[in-house]
C-alpha cells in the first residue's frame, strides 16, 4: 500500500513490465477495403504526407461524408433582383470567405450566407464575447492574420483532402486514416459550418443519427447565462490556440487513424463462463487520465454520439479531451451514433492545450507541446478509445443483470487490443467511467473494467479524480477478490446476486466481502500477471 505516494496497488514500473514507460504499437497503416488511407503511405516526417489519389474522386451518396466542395452540392442564392439563382455550394462559401473580415458581425454574415436557412435559428453571441473580453493587439492579429489562415486552410480542401471519406457506420468494422494538415483543413471547414446537410435538428434529416460537426453551436450563446457563456469563450481559446499552432509556419506532418469497431453480442464474453483473474491495478487518486496515461490505452467517457456537447455547452471528461486534442473532433464528422458493442478508437491525436478547472470552472492555460513518439506510420503513440457508458435515470438500474452485461460488453469491446500482434497489450488508463454526467456508482464500475481489461489480459490504471476514499475501497475490494481468487466469472456470478434484496441491507462492497471468502487461499503477497 502506497497511499502516501497516492496510490495503491502494482507499480506503473510493473505495469509497464519493468520499464519506467513503454510505448506499444499499432500495426503500420495499410490501405485495404476497410481502411480507407487519404495520404500518400510514404511518410517522411519533414512534410506533411502527399494526399491520396493524386486527382480529386468525389463521391456525392451517402455512404460518404458530403463534402462542401462536390459539384453535385448545390446552393440557391437570391440575388439583389430577387432572382433566384443557382450555384454551387462551394462557389457561394468561396465568394463568401474570400474578403478581408474585419469583425466577427462580418464573419457571422459570410457563414450565414450560406446557411441562409439559419438566419433566424443561429447566434453568434459567443463569438463576439470570446473578442470582447481578448485584448486589442490578439483581436487584430486574428483578423489579419488566423483567420485568413483559416480560410485558406478551409478553402485547399479539394486539393488536400482528395478522395472520399467513408462513413463509419453502425455495425461496420471500418478505419479512416488521414495525415494532420487534412484533419486541419476539414476541421477549418468545421470552424467556417461549410459542411452540407448536417445543421438539421430532426429526427428524419439523413445525419440525424450523426454528432455535430459545423461549429456553430459553439458559437452561440446567451448572455443571461455568463457561466455558461465564459465556458464558451475558453473552449473557443483552445480551438483557435489549435488552429495558431497547425496554421503556424510549419505544417503539422503526423497522421491519424480513426478505427471503428464492433462486435455482435454472441462475441463478446459469456461472462459467467470466464475463468481467468482479475488483471494488474494501480488505483491513483491524483492525476488524470491525459496527463498521466502516456503509454497506456486512453479511456475516454464518451456519449454514444462522439464528443457530446462539445460543440455546445457540455465540458467534463470528454468534451476536455476533444479540446485539448482537437483533432478527435474530426470523428464526429464521420462516426455515426455507437450501439451497445461498439467502439471507436483514435491513434495519434495530439495534445496542443493545457487546460485548469473542470465543468464550470474550466479554463484554457497555454500551450502544450506534446513529445509523444511516432510511430512508423507518423502516428503520435497515443491511443485513445470511445466507450460510451449507460445513463442511469434510476441508480438502482445498473445493478440488474442486462445494465451490468451491457456496460461489461461496452467496455469489452473498447479494451480489445488492435497493438501489434504476439506482444501485451497495453494498459488500460481509466478513472470513473459513467459515473459523472451519467450517474453511474464507481464502486460497481471499476470491478466491471477490471472484469473487461482481464478478458483482455490488460492491467488497469484507475485515476479516482481526487477520490482518496474510493482509492482506498476499491483498493481493498481488490485485494479481497485477489486473496480469495475470485475469477471474472465468479465475481460476475456474485454481482448478479447482488438484487434489490441484497441492496436493501449492505452496499455492494459489504456484499462482496462477505460473499467473496467462499474459497480461502494462501494470501497472495504480491501481485501476479494477468496471465498467470
Ligand atoms: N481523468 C480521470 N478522471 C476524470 C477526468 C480525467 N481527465 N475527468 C473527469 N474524471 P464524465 P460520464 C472523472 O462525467 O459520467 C460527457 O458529456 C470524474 O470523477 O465526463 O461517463 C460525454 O460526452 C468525473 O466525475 O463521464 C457524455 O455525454 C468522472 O470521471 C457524458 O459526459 C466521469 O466523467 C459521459 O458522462
Amino acid at each position: 500500500i502506497h497511499g502516501s505516494l497516492g496510490w495503491q496497488g502494482t507499480s506503473m514500473n510493473e505495469i509497464f513490465g519493468g520499464l519506467d514507460i513503454f510505448f506499444n504499437e499499432q500495426p503500420p497503416i495499410r490501405r485495404s477495403e476497410n481502411h480507407a488511407v487519404l495520404f500518400e503511405l510514404t511518410i517522411s516526417l519533414r512534410r506533411p504526407p502527399k494526399p491520396f489519389p493524386s486527382q480529386l474522386v468525389d463521391r456525392w451518396s451517402e455512404h460518404f461524408v458530403r463534402m462542401p466542395h462536390s459539384p453535385k452540392c448545390f446552393y440557391t442564392t437570391q440575388n439583389n433582383t430577387d432572382d433566384r439563382e443557382v450555384q454551387t455550394r462551394w462557389e457561394v462559401i468561396q465568394q463568401a470567405l474570400l474578403q478581408n473580415f474585419i469583425s466577427t458581425m462580418h464573419l457571422e454574415a459570410a457563414i450565414l450566407s450560406y446557411n441562409n436557412k439559419y438566419v433566424s435559428q443561429w447566434n453568434f453571441t459567443a463569438l463576439h464575447s470570446f473578442f470582447e473580453e481578448i485584448d486589442e493587439e490578439e483581436t487584430k492579429k486574428f483578423f489579419e492574420k488566423l483567420l485568413p489562415n483559416i480560410i485558406n486552410l478551409a478553402l485547399q480542401l479539394p486539393s488536400l483532402v482528395t478522395d472520399s471519406i467513408p462513413l463509419l457506420k453502425k455495425h461496420s468494422n471500418q478505419s479512416i486514416s488521414l495525415s494532420q494538415l487534412q484533419v486541419a483543413s476539414l476541421l477549418a471547414n468545421a470552424f467556417l459550418c461549410t459542411f452540407p446537410r448536417r445543421n438539421a435538428v430532426t429526427a428524419n434529416s439523413e445525419y440525424a443519427s450523426y454528432p455535430y460537426i459545423n461549429f456553430n453551436g459553439l458559437f452561440s450563446g446567451n448572455a443571461r447565462y455568463p457561466r455558461k457563456l465564459s465556458v464558451k469563450i475558453e473552449k473557443l481559446k483552445c480551438i483557435i490556440h489549435y488552429f495558431r499552432r497547425v496554421t503556424a509556419s510549419l505544417d503539422p506532418v503526423g497522421t491519424i487513424t480513426i478505427e471503428r469497431r464492433s462486435v455482435s453480442r454472441n462475441n463478446c464474453p459469456k461472462w459467467d463462463k470466464v475463468k481467468c483473474p482479475l488483471p494488474l491495478l494501480h488505483i491513483n487518486s491524483e492525476g488524470t487520465i491525459e496527463d498521466q496515461g502516456a503509454g497506456l490505452l486512453q479511456v475516454d467517457f464518451a456519449n454514444k454520439f462522439l464528443g457530446g456537447g462539445v460543440l455546445n455547452s457540455g465540458c467534463v471528461q470528454e468534451e476536455i479531451r476533444f479540446l485539448i486534442c482537437p483533432e478527435l473532433l474530426v470523428t464526429m464528422l464521420v462516426t455515426e451514433v455507437l450501439d451497445d458493442t461498439e467502439a471507436v478508437i483514435v491513434t495519434g491525436a495530439e495534445r496542443y492545450s493545457n487546460y485548469t478547472g473542470y465543468s464550470d470552472t474550466f479554463e484554457w492555460a497555454g500551450d502544450y507541446v506534446d513529445n509523444t513518439p511516432r510511430d512508423s506510420s507518423g502516428r503520435r503513440k497515443t491511443s485513445i478509445v470511445a466507450i460510451d457508458a449507460l445513463y442511469f435515470t434510476h441508480e438502482y438500474r445498473q445493478y440488474q443483470g442486462r445494465s451490468i452485461i451491457r456496460e461489461l460488453n461496452k467496455a469489452y469491446v473498447g479494451f480489445i487490443s488492435s497493438e501489434m500482434p504476439n506482444t501485451q497489450p497495453s494498459g488500460i488508463a481509466t478513472g470513473n467511467w459513467g459515473c459523472g454526467a451519467f450517474r453511474g456508482d464507481p464502486y460497481l464500475k471499476s470491478l466491471i473494467q477490471l472484469m473487461a481489461a482481464a478478458v483482455n489480459r490488460r492491467p488497469v490504471v484507475y485515476f479516482t479524480f481526487g477520490d482518496k476514499k474510493l482509492r482506498d475501497d476499491v483498493a481493498k475490494m481488490y485485494w479481497h477478490l485477489i486473496e480469495y481468487q475470485v475469477n471474472v466469472g465468479q465475481l460476475f456470478t456474485l454481482l448478479q446476486s447482488y438484487d434489490s434484496e441484497a441492496k436493501r441491507h449492505q452496499s455492494l462492497y459489504d456484499f462482496l466481502h462477505k460473499r467473496a471468502q467462499v474459497k480461502p487461499i494462501l494470501k497472495y503477497f504480491c501481485a501476479r500477471s494477468p496471465t498467470s
